[in-house]
């Protein structure tokens, strides 16, 4: 619903002939900014990013909504390949926004002169591998047809919006949007009555905000969820030069650790730690705020008893501060372990329900039945008048933007059908019968459990180095076997189970907020510094588990 920006579509550069290229980028965020810059200017390949967007961005073009922000810290946000880069670049907040991190992502794209290899507003409508002549045939929606020995997508794990399908939705009268294609210009809401569906990371950054201006704000939940604060703010010159002259600290802490971020998770057990000791650790924690929270004690995400001791604590801290204690009740009756989905951070999600204006709806209780012409109808008959509906409801993670493409493999295998029952790759990065293909942050490697640019730069380069070998040694063709693929789905699904994590029956790791898509868990849960050494250990192994020929 957004619409696109003015920018100007990228000018061919002198790489390629229009049509023909060594690379193919699809999307322009994080990733296919990097994987542009690896391919062209380290190994002089002739690339071009095909992006659906009228500017850079990926992700944080798309959302905009209210209360939008990063929930990984500002310093651990960025590009680390560079030094200049992080020198010159100075974040204002510790969790930055989007209009700064497109600020961000444009400062980077104009550095390395990036834009010029990016066709902007073209959508990429498929991508089919020809066997004979070993390309990948891309046509877009521009009416574009163009040729690559590789192409790479680099569509991120969260751009398919969710819009789901209520009864009704077109007879409403009034204005609906999804956060995750929020109008450019913003919504007015001031004198509106507003109804927000959906209470995950974006309805909790997004209610607030909404309530500070609309003149009824009712929250639908379905699953009641854990919020820690943010504890957001400016970020302080001390703590700006302390990044800058700890640059190369930070990010060996990035990559040492298990989700990307700044920080290590604690050695010690919660079990283990005496109760007056760890709840005071859990208060410190919810002082200084953000998903530091989650690293306070190792036994968090693997043994129940030891996560029953943060989720209580959260809970208590729900029932504190809301003070009608049926809507605390409401919000703390959280049916999964805490951090089994992705664990939210706010900027005062459970105040904002002391407000007059805001009223929380149980959709678990008495679920949604309709939409009428002027709000929404539940089962039990209760209805809500609306002006706005705003849909937070998240996304066809992971899959859902690799698969809307129409892209298929060797012998024309569709790769809907080579992934019906949830997709199975090598790695994450690549998938039997599509040679050359590559995806970044794709389903079976860490991504979401990870702080999206460390994952994201690790893919980039071992990519890069994977297509720097092939050339090195007159190979033209890489893909993984099928045992390959088979021990990697088997390892995944392992990594998972030693975690709560699939515990979370409704989480869009497993693909369960779309009623048509296989339950597998998707993410790689063994954590980005281990996956990090498979993979290197697999390149230095000749590439093993990949078939590579001339
Ligand atoms: P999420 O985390 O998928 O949350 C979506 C929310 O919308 C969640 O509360 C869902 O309830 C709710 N939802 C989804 N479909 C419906 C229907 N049909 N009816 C009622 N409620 C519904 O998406 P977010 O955008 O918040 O976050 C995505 C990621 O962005 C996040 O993980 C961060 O990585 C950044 P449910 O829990 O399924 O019952």
């Amino acid at each position: 619903m957004a619409t696109p920006g003015n920018s100007t579509a990228g000018l061919d550069s002198s790489s390629g002939d229009g049509h023909n290229f060594d690379a193919l980028i699809i999307g322009a965020g994080f990733s296919g900014l990097y994987q542009l810059l690896c391919l062209r200017d380290r190994l002089g390949l002739s690339v071009k990013v095909l992006e659906v967007a009228g500017g850079v961005g990926g992700t944080w073009y798309w959302n905009r909504y209210p209360g939008a922000r990063c929930d990984s810290e500002s310093h651990s946000y960025c590009y680390t390949f560079s030094e200049e880069l992080v020198r010159e670049w100075e974040w204002s907040e510790r969790y930055p926004g989007p209009p700064e991190i497109l600020r961000y992502l444009n400062h980077v794209a104009d550095r390395f002169d990036l834009k010029r290899d990016i066709r902007f507003n073209t959508r990429v409508v498929s991508a089919h591998y020809d066997k004979t002549a070993n390309l990948w045939r891309v046509v877009t929606d521009t009416g574009g047809a163009l040729t690559a020995q590789f192409l790479i997508t680099a569509v991120g794990c969260l751009s398919s919006a969710n819009v789901p399908d209520i009864p009704g939705l077109e007879t409403f009268e009034g204005q609906w949007y999804h956060t995750g294609r929020w109008p450019h210009q913003g919504v007015d809401f001031s004198g509106k009555r507003v109804g927000q569906i959906g209470t995950g990371s974006t309805g909790i950054q997004a209610a607030p905000v909404i309530a500070e201006t609309a003149a009824h704000l009712a929250v639908f939940q379905r699953t009641a969820n854990y919020s820690v604060p943010a504890r957001n703010g400016p970020l302080t010159p001390e703590f700006q030069r302390y990044v800058k002259e700890n640059a190369a600290e930070i990010r060996h802490v990035t990559q040492a650790s298990v989700n990307g971020h700044p920080w290590l998770i604690a050695e010690r057990s919660a079990l283990e730690t005496p109760t007056a000791e760890r709840q005071a650790l859990y208060e410190e924690a919810w002082q200084t705020g953000g998903l530091r929270f989650r690293a306070m004690f190792r036994d968090l995400l693997t043994d129940k008893k030891a996560n029953d001791t943060a989720a209580e604590f959260i809970r208590n801290k729900i029932r504190e501060v809301v003070k009608d204690p049926a809507t605390a009740a409401k919000l703390a009756d959280i049916d999964h372990p805490y951090a089994a989905k992705r664990p939210p951070i706010d900027t005062d999600y459970f105040e904002t329900f002391n407000r007059n204006n805001v009223e929380l709806v149980d959709i678990r209780s008495d679920p949604i039945e309709h939409i009428t012409p002027h709000g929404i109808k539940l089962k039990s008959g209760a209805t809500h008048r609306l002006d706005i509906i705003v849909f937070a409801t998240g996304f066809d993670g992971m899959t859902g933007s690799l698969l809307r493409m129409d892209i298929r493999g060797r012998d024309g295998l569709p790769l809907s059908q080579a992934w019906s029952a949830g997709p199975r790759n090598y790695l994450g990065l690549q998938v039997a019968g599509f040679p050359n293909l590559f995806m970044v942050t794709g389903p079976g490697s860490p991504s979401v459990l990870c702080n999206m640019p460390v994952a994201i730069e690790q893919h980039v380069e071992w990519i890069t180095d994977c297509i720097a070998y092939l050339r090195e040694h007159g190979l033209k063709r890489v893909e993984p076997s099928e045992e390959a693929v088979d021990s990697w789905v088997t390892r995944v699904n392992d990594a998972a189970s030693v975690t709560l994590l699939p515990q979370a029956k409704h989480a869009w790791y497993l693909g369960a907020n779309d009623p048509g898509k296989p339950r597998v868990f998707m993410p790689y849960a063994g954590g980005m510094a281990h996956y990090r050494k498979i993979c290197a250990d697999i390149a230095a192994n000749n590439y093993k588990g990949f078939k590579l020929s001339a």
